[in-house]
């Protein structure tokens, strides 16, 4: 499902594998602080870009719950992998802040790099235990927020691992974002 913002800016929801969006500038890794391998996305990505991905990620470790950085992306198609550590649902609260500022600083670091397009996991939805629907109505918000000040991106797209958690995102951006 593609969804269009204000300004030319497309939001797209789409069922798929995040180490595999060849055509975006830069994909988000659902990170853990320590910037290393672990389960889910971060797993996925290390498994993809180590040891070259922690030889770069080293130097920032380690990173606060809603903080991002930006690195290369060693052995992606893509230019950047943009590393957010999300919040522990039930422990970092306020959860929905934390999970915020993740996609309000991704998003930033993305446009200030000048990048046209960004894919992004659901973030603290896999191991941070956070409840699919309530995250996507974050995320949807902060597109919404942000849009207008972005420069440079064109695309913003959501890839979910799962069908179900695709359908929960359609229905959550339609009714936030249409
Ligand atoms: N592509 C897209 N989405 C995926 C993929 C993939 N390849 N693999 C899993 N998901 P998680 P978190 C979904 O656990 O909750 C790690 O161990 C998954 O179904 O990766 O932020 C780190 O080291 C879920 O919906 O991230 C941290 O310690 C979503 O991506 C911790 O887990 C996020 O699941 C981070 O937990």
């Amino acid at each position: 499902m593609t969804i269009t913002l204000i300004d030319n800016i497309n939001i797209e929801v789409v069922n798929g594998d995040i180490t595999r969006q060849p055509d975006c500038d830069a994909i988000v890794n659902a990170a853990n602080a320590q910037l290393k391998s672990g389960g889910g996305v971060a797993g996925a990505v290390h498994r993809i870009g180590d040891p070259d991905l922690e030889e770069r990620t080293r130097k920032f470790a380690p990173i606060k719950t809603g903080e991002a950085v930006i690195t290369s992306a060693p052995n992606f198609p893509n230019k950047y992998i943009i590393h957010c550590l999300g919040p522990v649902y039930g422990k970092d609260k306020p959860e929905d802040q934390f999970l915020k500022s993740c996609y309000t600083n991704a998003l930033k670091l993305a446009d200030d790099n000048e990048l046209q397009s960004i894919a992004f996991p659901a973030i603290s939805t896999g191991i941070f235990g956070y409840p699919v629907e309530d995250a996507a109505k974050v995320a949807a918000e902060v597109f919404k927020a942000v849009a207008p000040g972005l420069t440079c991106i064109t695309i913003i797209r959501m890839v979910l691992w799962s069908k179900e958690d695709c359908t929960i995102h359609n229905e959550v951006f339609k009714s936030i974002l249409s």
